[in-house]
């Protein structure tokens, strides 16, 4: 049986910061690519680089074995795409949008019905580190669109492969997330403190970061004691001794809004009032972890 004819490798669809910087990555790397962008106008820089811009998505779909999309979110996705559900039969569909977990499978569930071999990507990287193997891009979903497609995909940054759930990559690209976004508000709230006293948040970060930077050697011994579900294991600063309570009166004489530090202390609360109060800090995690 012939194989279609494309006239391209793969189809960039967004040309957003991120899908932009996919798409010149890729034609930097010597492939051919299609691009199509919801709002016209946005394809100027990479048609002078080689790329094929086209007026429709199903023009953009038809054009490649491989579709990538990198949309603005979960919803994009699905308005761009349900119209040419059809067109991508057969193809290869590596969406990069972030998107929930579920979210994810949702999508896969959609491209099985449709015959689409669907590859979720989580992109860990901002878009000058796309190309320059700084950042890391975590996949989950089809094991053989991800085996064939490696090439092509380590010319962005570093891959690696989380299985053929296709929620996989996002929990990992998120949990991330989640540990950054909380350490940025707990800044937040220590340089809104030091700010009551006349420091300059300049100030405070020279002193948090190297700070910061030390406790970050703790977590390690953090994860063996969740790993090994012990948290009486000697040695550990318990619960009673981490009480956070005078934080957050600090907090609210200064005037500064305790809600960071006292979501923390709700939690090691939780955790003392079932009695735990003796054992490890590292009993918070039982106040989060999924019940499966
Ligand atoms: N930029 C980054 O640093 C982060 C790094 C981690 C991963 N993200 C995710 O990548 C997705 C795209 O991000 P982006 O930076 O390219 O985002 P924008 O520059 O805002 O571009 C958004 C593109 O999405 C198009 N778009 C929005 N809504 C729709 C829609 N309803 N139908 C079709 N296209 C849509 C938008 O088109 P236009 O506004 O120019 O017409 C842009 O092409 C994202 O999931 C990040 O979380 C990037």
């Amino acid at each position: 049986q012939r194989q279609p004819i494309h006239p391209s490798e793969a189809s960039v669809l967004g040309l957003g910061a991120m899908g932009s910087a996919l798409a010149a990555a890729l034609l930097d790397a010597g492939r051919s690519v299609t691009v199509w962008n919801r709002t016209p106008g946005r394809a100027t820089r990479l048609v002078a680089h080689g790329a094929d811009a086209v007026g429709s998505v199903r023009e953009a779909v038809l054009a490649s074995p491989v579709v990538i999309a990198c949309l603005l979110d979960h919803a994009s996705v699905e308005e761009t795409l349900g119209p040419v559900a059809e067109d991508l039969r057969g193809r290869t569909l590596v969406n990069v949008t972030t998107t929930t977990p579920g979210e994810a499978r949702e999508l896969a569930s959609w491209a099985a019905v449709h015959g689409i071999d669907y590859l979720d990507g989580a992109i860990m990287a901002v878009p000058s580190m796309i190309g320059a193997h700084t950042g890391q891009v975590l996949y989950s979903g089809s094991r053989a669109a991800y085996e064939t497609l490696l090439p092509m995909l380590e010319v962005w940054a570093t891959s690696e492969f989380f299985g053929e759930d296709a929620g996989r990559a996002s929990v990992v690209d998120l949990a991330m997330l989640s540990g950054m976004y909380q350490m940025f508000a707990g800044f937040f709230h220590g340089a809104a403190m030091a700010a009551t006293m006349g420091m300059s948040a300049a100030e405070f970060t020279a002193r948090q970061t190297p700070f910061l930077a030390a406790m970050t050697e703790e977590l390690a011994d953090y994860a063996k004691v969740i790993d090994g579900g012990d948290y009486t294991v000697p040695g550990q600063q318990s619960l009673d001794f981490s009480d956070l309570s005078h934080l957050v009166r600090a907090s609210e004489e200064e005037g500064v809004d305790p809600s960071p530090i006292a979501m923390v202390q709700e939690l090691i609360s939780r955790q003392v009032a079932a009695g735990h109060g003796s054992e490890g800090f590292a009993r918070v995690y039982e106040s989060l972890r999924a019940d499966r």
